[in-house]
């Protein structure tokens, strides 16, 4: 690290189709934002850029389904999110977004010079496309049936109820998801990165020349330039997003994924236009060192697309490191916007004012560093009252309480110093280096570690020398014993600051600590003799069950309502639309079930005799896989009485006993509630 003149860290820029929540924050941000501060605090030249990603599919169909325009969406949720980061501590040097002009133009400008020099090839292929919307239809605005499960509203790219990866071309009878109508083939032209191209260089830069990076994410790049690179589209038929800056691309965008990282390029111009700086050391010096913080879905964009866009212009650095994190499960499901089954940062900020370092706190110990890892509510309130507020607070808090209490809270001179003192002289003296190698390396939960054990070490070192016993006889040994612990108490607020920053600016005041940087850590001269320190107050508070169960109930309401949702989704779709007058020539009438048997050679059907008060007549129904005969006997049900007969299995069955067919299959007979109401009495 130590080569590079400045860093540039980008953290991935969220789509603008919905709040941010844990998983992302697990992901990406919080550990792209202790990174940043530690950094600063070492004193490095950083740029910390993020911004709104506002184009793309997803973003059209959420105007679509909300009956807006895209651009009312991304303004709505750009605001939220760049709020809610902002109120989290999250401390980019600029939030911007890919709506803005400034992206437009550099991605337009990057596109061109790509164009310019023969990078892309131009390929004309089918596509879908809808006469009645006058558009072509991006793999999303196709529906149709799914040819693996069936589902009627499989998506032109995915399936939602079976999984399976689909073409728009797979899907039966498709539709549009604009109008409706059935799509036409209609040839267009796409230009495409001949990412084959690149597969060379990038075996060479990535796998012989970043052997250094993550498992997961050297891993994962291995494994797509083992099978191979193909061409990829660069722009898209839609209306929404950067326009190809070309002739004859009317009608059509940049490829999200050729526009977004570029938008952390336009965030750094936006910032260096608003700071007096130049944007171009950040991004086309050798000297800097550009870090991708991102989560694992991205990989291929970050590590093989952007980098071979990057070295196409031959303007551009390219990546030294991209720390990809693994997902963040919630309470042992995966989190899901489209079914709000996450803990979104906003609500998060509402519902616990002033806790946001707890989060960062149990985010940063579960941190998916190398594999996925779940976010619990009840491991939240155990991070924060075991060891927020039993560890590190309770440390700070007794040796700040105690110097108070026997010094009026000036810090004493240090005398002699004995083993123990000694001891946790040097476990303060090594924590620094421990804490920065992990982070250095990207291991969040380590250098979180490292630094709790020096807090641990403070709270064994007081219970040792237990200055509260010690002051009544030797008042002068715990003069060294408080001025220890203070110094301890001024290394944690450096060390801590990153990770805890809300907290450690609170510790730093009550210390009336200056502001001191990473290279002063390690020092147990941080807090001289006769140095004041400020008013003390709790730094951390229990967190009680009720807060927590609220939390809990909310996501099993959540749970319930998907449950009924899927439900709703699994259900057989509605017929087609009836009028009354068809609905009265329907005869049904209350019966009870006077015999019942199994038919021979049938597995589903039984042969009832049914009373229908009219007459008694043999029906045949399909639920001998349901229900025992002999349970059926009196039982009184709907009976579909002017049904014409039809013969099964060579007997005649006169009518139909209706009956409801649960989402799982399971059927329930339709009965008055009341087992015993007149047979024949009619039903309408
Ligand atoms: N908008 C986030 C995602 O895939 C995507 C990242 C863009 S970073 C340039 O969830
Ligand atoms: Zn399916």
């Amino acid at each position: 690290m130590s080569q590079f003149k400045r860093h540039t860290i980008t953290a991935a820029l969220p789509y603008t189709n919905g709040p941010v929540h844990i998983g992302h924050l697990a992901g990406v941000y919080v550990p792209s934002d202790i990174y940043a501060r530690y950094l600063r605090s070492r004193k490095k030249d950083v740029l910390f850029v993020c911004g709104s990603d506002e184009h793309g599919v997803a973003i059209t169909l959420r105007a679509r389904k909300e009956g807006v325009t895209p651009q009312e969406i991304v303004d709505k949720y750009h605001a939220l999110i760049r709020d809610s980061f902002h109120d989290f501590g999250i401390s980019f040097d600029i939030y911007s977004r890919t709506s803005a002009p400034v992206h437009h133009e550099t991605s337009a400008e990057i596109f061109r010079n790509l164009y310019e020099q023969g990078a892309f090839i131009e390929i004309e292929s089918e596509q879908y496309y809808d006469e009645e919307a006058g558009q072509f239809l991006a793999d999303r605005y196709i529906i149709g049936t799914c040819p693996n499960c069936g589902f009627d509203n499989a998506y032109g790219d995915q399936c939602e109820k079976c999984g399976t990866s689909l073409s728009p071309s797979e899907l039966i009878s498709p539709r549009s998801a604009l109008s409706g109508a059935q799509p036409v083939k209609k040839t267009t032209r796409h230009w495409y990165l001949p990412m084959d191209e690149y597969e060379n260089w990038l075996r060479q830069w990535i796998l012989e020349g970043h052997k250094e990076w993550k498992a997961n994410v050297y891993g994962q790049c291995k494994s797509w330039l083992d099978n191979g690179l193909q061409p990829r589209a660069m722009t898209r038929d839609l209306d929404w997003g950067v326009k190809v800056p070309v002739e004859g691309a009317e009608g059509k965008v940049l490829y999200v994924w050729f526009d977004a990282p570029i938008g952390y390029i336009s965030a750094t111009k936006e910032w260096a236009d608003k700071n007096g700086k130049d944007w171009k050391p950040y991004w086309q010096d050798e000297e800097t060192r550009l870090i991708h913080f991102i989560g694992k879905d991205n990989i291929v964009f970050h590590c093989i697309i952007f980098p071979s866009i990057l070295k196409a212009t031959g303007e551009y650095i390219l990546p030294d490191n991209v720390p990809a994190n693994e997902f963040l499960n919630l309470e042992g499901n995966k989190i899901s916007t489209s079914k709000n089954w996450a803990v979104w940062l906003h609500e998060y900020l509402e519902e616990f004012p002033g806790k946001q370092d707890v989060l960062r706190y149990a985010l940063a110990a579960n941190m998916p560093e190398s594999k996925d890892n779940d976010f619990t509510w009840k491991d939240f309130q155990s991070r924060n009252n075991n060891e927020l507020v039993a560890i590190l607070g309770n440390f700070i808090n007794r040796s700040l309480v105690l110097t108070s209490k026997y010094f009026d809270g000036i810090i004493p001179e240090r005398g002699d110093m004995f083993d123990m003192d000694t001891e946790v002289c040097d476990a303060l003296g090594e924590a620094p280096q421990k804490i920065s190698s992990a982070l250095d390396q990207f291991r969040f939960r380590e250098g979180l570690n490292a630094l709790m054990d020096l807090a641990r070490a403070g709270n064994k070192f007081l219970a040792e020398t237990e200055p509260w016993k010690e002051i009544k006889n030797n008042p002068d040994r715990v003069k060294t014993i408080m001025n220890i612990s203070l110094q301890i108490a001024a290394n944690l607020c450096i060390l801590g600051e990153p990770f805890l920053p809300y907290s450690m600016e609170k510790l730093r005041k009550m210390l009336n600590l200056p502001e001191y940087s990473w290279e002063d850590a390690g020092s147990i001269g941080l807090l001289p003799a006769g140095h004041q320190l400020g008013k003390s107050e709790l730094m951390f508070e229990k967190i009680e069950d009720k807060a927590i169960e609220a939390q809990i109930a909310k996501l099993e309401a959540t749970r319930t309502m998907n449950e009924q949702e899927q439900t709703a989704n699994e259900l057989t779709p509605l017929k087609g639309q009836i009028v009354f007058d068809d609905f009265m020539k329907l005869d049904m009438r209350v019966g009870t079930i006077r015999e019942a048997e199994k038919m021979p050679k049938s597995k589903k059907l039984l042969k009832l005799r049914v009373d229908t008060g009219i007459d008694q007549r043999t029906i045949l129904s399909g639920i001998a896989e349901h229900f025992e005969p002999a349970d059926l006997i009196g039982r009184q049900v709907t009976v579909l009485a002017n049904l014409a007969p039809r013969k099964m299995m060579g007997i005649e069955s006169q009518g139909m006993v209706l009956m409801a067919e649960d989402p799982e299959g399971k059927l329930h007979f339709i009965n008055p509630d009341k087992g015993d109401v007149t047979e024949g009495s009619t039903i309408s």
